[in-house]
């Protein structure tokens, strides 16, 4: 039944994309980036965000969620009907604490059955800054190797710079093309 939904919608050419990711990982300057918003006035999401992008004929819903350790019990609430989770990672952290938080809240995230129809796009945000994390370190720290359960993709991205977002965009809107015909 939800696969039906789904590739109804998918036929009406509009998509329900959830973006989550700890804190200060860069979803809202993302968000804003892409639709070309000032992305030098962005503050923590206390609740969430829906913005609506029209790619290659595509109606991209994408939901931005806030991040915080006390939200994220919250993320729940937004699984329903989603078509692509974008995980994204800044990939300047290296404490490891929050290396582990991120690896384990994903995982979690991809146990939940209303999440297991859709696909993993991994940003690997503020990736501008020298020294930050290699597409390796990030692929080892957040065990992405033993992710089976979802097709998955990693993209290094900057919302600072812009760079490669729509690259991310378009992984998602092929990875559902291809879906339509696999029903
Ligand atoms: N250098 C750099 N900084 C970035 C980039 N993207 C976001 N930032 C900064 O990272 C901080 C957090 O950005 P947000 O977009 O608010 O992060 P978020 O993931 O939405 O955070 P929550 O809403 O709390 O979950 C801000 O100070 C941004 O300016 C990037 O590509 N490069
Ligand atoms: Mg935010």
């Amino acid at each position: 039944m939800l696969s039906i939904l789904r590739k109804a919608r998918l036929k009406d050419k509009e998509m329900r994309i959830l973006m989550l990711g700890l804190d200060n990982a860069g979803k809202t300057t993302i968000v804003k980036k892409i639709m070309g918003e000032n992305v030098n006035d962005v503050s923590p999401t206390l609740g969430f965000l829906i913005k609506t992008i029209e790619y290659e004929g595509y109606k991209l819903n994408i939901w931005d969620v806030g991040g915080q350790k006390t939200l994220r019990s919250y993320w729940r609430n937004y699984f329903e009907k989603t078509d692509a989770l974008i995980w994204v990672v800044d990939a300047t952290e290296r404490d490891e604490d929050r290396l582990k938080a991120c690896r384990d809240e994903l995982h979690g995230l991809l146990q939940e059955e209303r999440l297991s129809g859709a696909s993993l796009l991994v940003f690997a945000n503020k990736t501008e800054v020298n020294g930050c994390m290699d597409e390796m370190e990030i692929r080892e720290a957040l065990e992405l190797m033993d992710i089976k359960t979802h097709k998955w993709n990693i993209i290094r991205c900057s919302a600072m710079t812009g760079a490669n977002l729509k690259d991310g965009l378009a992984w998602v809107v092929e990875d559902a093309k291809q879906r339509l015909f696999l029903y």
